[in-house]
């Protein structure tokens, strides 16, 4: 594969980074080679970070497809009057957005500006310089894909905890996995290392709910196989079991957590054997499990997007909550903490609403079912222009028909992405920016127990040129938006040449007792004391910003991990540790007596109440008690539930854009479960046409749950037809906005309706 003049790959030396294709980002060695030397040859896990310790999983060996991707864009882009586009040098791109972007401000307000994403799974620090250039704009709406999945347990676990919470699943004794397939998606540190360690271990018990016997059921010691959708009665069930056979940990209730009677009440009075029976599981297995949980000495558990994109996904994350809160298990070695964090990405609170449709913002995100909603109006508060950034929209929000549509009729759409994506593909205009291998990147996903991480990558590679890093493309707007004090600038730049000391008490005399110019800090940081970092890390200068912040909040953890000291040298001693440290440093070490201290539960009238957890939700406990109908019925003209975008081996949402990249399963083939497909007449590999209520296409079938993968069905430019998409099915082509949790407006992806016929 190498030829003549390149550096063989085994005589380059081996650089540190970072896997970017899920949540972990696992501490990666890249030797790069090809050609041109930019391809990245070798990659292997990193022993020496600290927190993935060497484990990768078979991703990230194929991470030269994100590199050396498909559709590229490397120079700004701005949309003819005929959809086509035309390259534009960076100096006009930034003039004309800037220009366009106050004029909408200037005439129907800041207000009016949407910002749509920030981060994928990797790469966190462009949302850190938006929010300069969302200050400058005066734009005040945002949302991610955060506000398609977690929004619902953030809510709840803010309102019964004031905190968000992770599980210990390398030291519980019982791990609970509900509606998640770590083996696949990973989202714990070592997933498989972890879910192998439990499985075999005689005295601990790994419990998964899951409709299909994945990779994660398999090593299960029990798995309950509950039906599509049936998981509110399931968790219900197991509620009621832990108090109506008196499984409580009423010492840590009775010293920890408020409105223990009202939910006994409530939960005293579920039929169990009803709602196994709706839940298509066993009682005896619930009951076993339930025994399980409430006599281990700990349990950590997960709740994901089986039960997050599915109906009631608000009530099951309560519910969740209260199965391991009534058995003590907060706080307790092995068990639930609340991890330290350098960036809260959202804190769950439900401070407004949407302004046109009224939809309950949770975290500062709307609602992405209902993103669409807030622009196809003629209300005089529609969004009328959109800054979208490392996301991919068109593609990954339900009804993707109507998200075009929405996108469409903008006055203004800027894409900010590394990608011509079908969302850029809708632009106004394209800023292309380096990928994560070409520039220093970070991500704000660090809630691990009890030492806590931070990896700042260095660049592996020069951008070609053309591309910026987002801190660039962010600090270029501000200052043509006129954001930006010149003699601040000045006085800064000045003090940071004579050091850090100098330029903290600069910053914080300057900046940070001013809150207008507070809000411009991440890019006044970068072009201040950006050049004086080492090469390529000026866009680590947030960092600064957000250590310090870090530091004033959790000062024992903090000297725990060595930086002691007030926070102004504790913040300084740990951000030079982060832009020191090309494979990850450990920011902070806790101790389990840290985490109830942690709790601020809040209580009816929105009074902080510190320390308490509460336990009864009025509004959650009231929906609880609809269950009681059962199940919605089946609409006979789709008797299938599809579950729309599940998790494999090969898939990355949408960040690898070549299915090559796939080493099987390359067409994204519909998961059949063996019995649907004879009584169908279907046999692997056939062609079925599925239709759901809202969209219809032909899929390839393989033997499993009706299943369909996501991330795929991506339209391909180089082939010339970017309306002919490769590699199998774009999942939310058959997905409908209306289908959504009633409390925060998060999806149904995994049950929607569905009919499959023979073609
Ligand atoms: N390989 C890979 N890993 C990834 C990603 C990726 O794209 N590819 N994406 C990352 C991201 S962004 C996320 S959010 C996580 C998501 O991680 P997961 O939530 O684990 O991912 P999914 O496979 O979508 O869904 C999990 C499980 O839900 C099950 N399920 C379907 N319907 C139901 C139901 O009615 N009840 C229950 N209990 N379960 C049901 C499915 O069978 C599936 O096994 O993965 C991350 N990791
Ligand atoms: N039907 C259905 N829909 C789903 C899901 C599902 O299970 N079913 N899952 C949902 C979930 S959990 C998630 S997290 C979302 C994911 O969907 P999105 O949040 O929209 O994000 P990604 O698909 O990860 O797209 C990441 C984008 O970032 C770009 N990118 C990569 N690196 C860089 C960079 O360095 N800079 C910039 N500016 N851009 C970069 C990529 O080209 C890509 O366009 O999808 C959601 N949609
Ligand atoms: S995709 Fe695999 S290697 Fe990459 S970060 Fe996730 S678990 Fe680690
Ligand atoms: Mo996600």
């Amino acid at each position: 594969m190498l030829c003549g003049m390149t550096v063989e790959p085994h005589h380059a030396p081996w650089l540190p980074s970072a896997c970017v294709l899920c949540e972990c980002n696992c501490g990666v060695e890249v030797q790069l080679g090809g050609d041109d030397g930019r391809r990245l040859v070798r990659v292997r896990g990193d022993r020496q970070h600290p927190a993935s310790r060497g484990y990768v999983c078979e991703k990230a060996q194929r991470l030269d497809y994100y590199q050396n991707g498909r559709d590229r864009v490397l120079y700004p882009q701005r949309r003819r009057p005929d959809g086509t586009y035309e390259t534009i040098d960076w100096d006009t791109a930034i003039s004309e957005v800037a220009a366009r972007l106050a004029g909408i401000r200037d005439t129907h307000g800041g207000e009016s500006i949407f910002y749509y994403g920030g981060g994928g799974q990797g790469n966190h620090l462009p949302g850190a310089y938006a929010a300069a250039t969302r200050r400058a704009l005066g734009s005040r709406y945002r949302s991610n894909a955060l506000a398609q999945e977690k929004t619902g347990e953030f809510w709840v676990s803010h309102r019964m905890l004031g905190a968000h919470t992770r599980g210990d699943f390398e030291g519980c004794e019982v791990a609970v996995f509900l509606g998640k397939n770590p083996w696949l998606s990973h989202s714990i540190p070592r997933a498989r290392v972890t879910l192998k360690a439990i499985s075999k271990d005689p005295a601990r018990t790994l419990i998964v709910i899951d409709p299909r016997r994945t990779r994660t059921a398999a090593l299960a010691d029990i798995h309950l196989q509950v039906r599509p959708g049936g998981d509110p009665w399931l968790v219900a069930a197991m509620a009621a079991i832990v108090v109506q056979e008196d499984l409580l940990d009423r010492e840590f209730l009775q010293a920890n957590a408020d409105g223990l009677d009202a939910v006994v009440e409530a939960l005293t009075e579920i039929p169990v054997a009803d709602y196994c029976g709706y839940a298509g599981v066993p009682e005896a297995s619930v009951r076993r499990a339930a025994g399980v949980i409430g006599r281990a000495r700990s349990v950590a558990s997960f709740e994901d997007l089986g039960v997050q994109m599915n109906r009631h996904s608000t009530l099951v994350s309560y519910m969740h909550r209260l199965v391991w809160l009534l058995t003590g298990n907060l706080g307790r070695e092995g068990s639930q903490y609340v991890p330290t964090s350098m960036v809260a990405l959202a804190d769950g609170a439900h401070k407004r609403d949407s302004p046109v449709v009224g939809a309950r913002i949770i975290g500062g995100l709307v609602p992405c079912n209902r993103i669409a909603d807030e622009i196809l109006t003629d209300h005089p508060a529609r969004y009328r222009a959109m800054i979208i950034e490392t996301a991919n929209p068109a593609h990954s929000l339900a009804d993707s028909p109507r998200v075009r549509e929405a996108l469409g009729a903008l006055d203004t759409l800027v894409v900010i992405d590394v990608a011509m994506t079908e969302t850029a593909r809708l632009a106004d205009y394209v800023l292309p920016a380096s990928t994560q291998y070409e520039k220093a990147e970070a991500t704000f996903f660090n809630v691990e127990f009890p030492h806590n991480t931070f990896h700042l990558r260095r660049p592996l590679l020069d951008a070609p040129p053309g591309p910026l890093p987002e801190a660039e493309i962010h600090a270029r707007l501000c200052e043509a938006l006129g954001a930006l004090d010149a003699d601040l600038m000045g006085a800064l730049r000045v003090a940071a040449a004579k050091g850090r000391a100098a330029f903290a008490a600069a910053f914080m005399a300057q900046v940070s007792a001013r809150p207008a110019t507070a809000g411009l800090a991440p890019v006044i940081l970068y072009r201040t004391l950006g050049p004086t970092l080492p090469h390529g890390l000026a866009p680590a200068a947030v960092l600064w910003g957000l250590a310090m912040r870090f530091a004033a909040r959790h000062p024992e953890s903090l000297a725990r991990a060595g930086f002691p000291g007030p926070p102004p040298i504790a913040g300084e001693a740990l951000f030079e540790a982060i832009v020191s440290s090309p494979r990850g440093v450990v920011i902070s070490v806790d101790d389990w007596g840290d985490v109830l201290p942690r709790v601020g539960g809040v209580a009816a009238h929105g009074t902080a109440r510190p320390r308490r957890i509460q336990l009864a939700l009025d509004d959650l406990l009231t929906e609880m008690k609809l269950l009681g109908g059962g199940p919605p019925p089946r609409d006979r003209g789709f008797p299938f539930t599809l579950s729309a975008g599940e998790r494999r081996s090969f898939t990355a949402n949408t960040i690898v854009r070549h299915p090559g990249w796939r080493r099987r399963d390359g067409e994204g083939a519909l998961r059949v479960s063996p019995s649907d497909a004879r009584a169908l007449g279907l046999a692997a590999g056939d062609s079925a046409r599925l239709t759901t209520r809202t969209g219809s296409c032909v899929v390839t079938v393989h033997p499993g749950h009706i299943s369909l993968p996501n991330g795929t069905g991506l339209s391909n430019l180089e082939a010339g037809s970017p309306e002919e998409p490769s590699g199998g099915t774009a999942p939310n082509e058959l997905t409908a906005a209306e289908d959504r949790d009633r409390f925060v407006g998060t999806p149904w992806h995994k049950c929607v309706p569905a009919r499959l016929e023979p073609v």
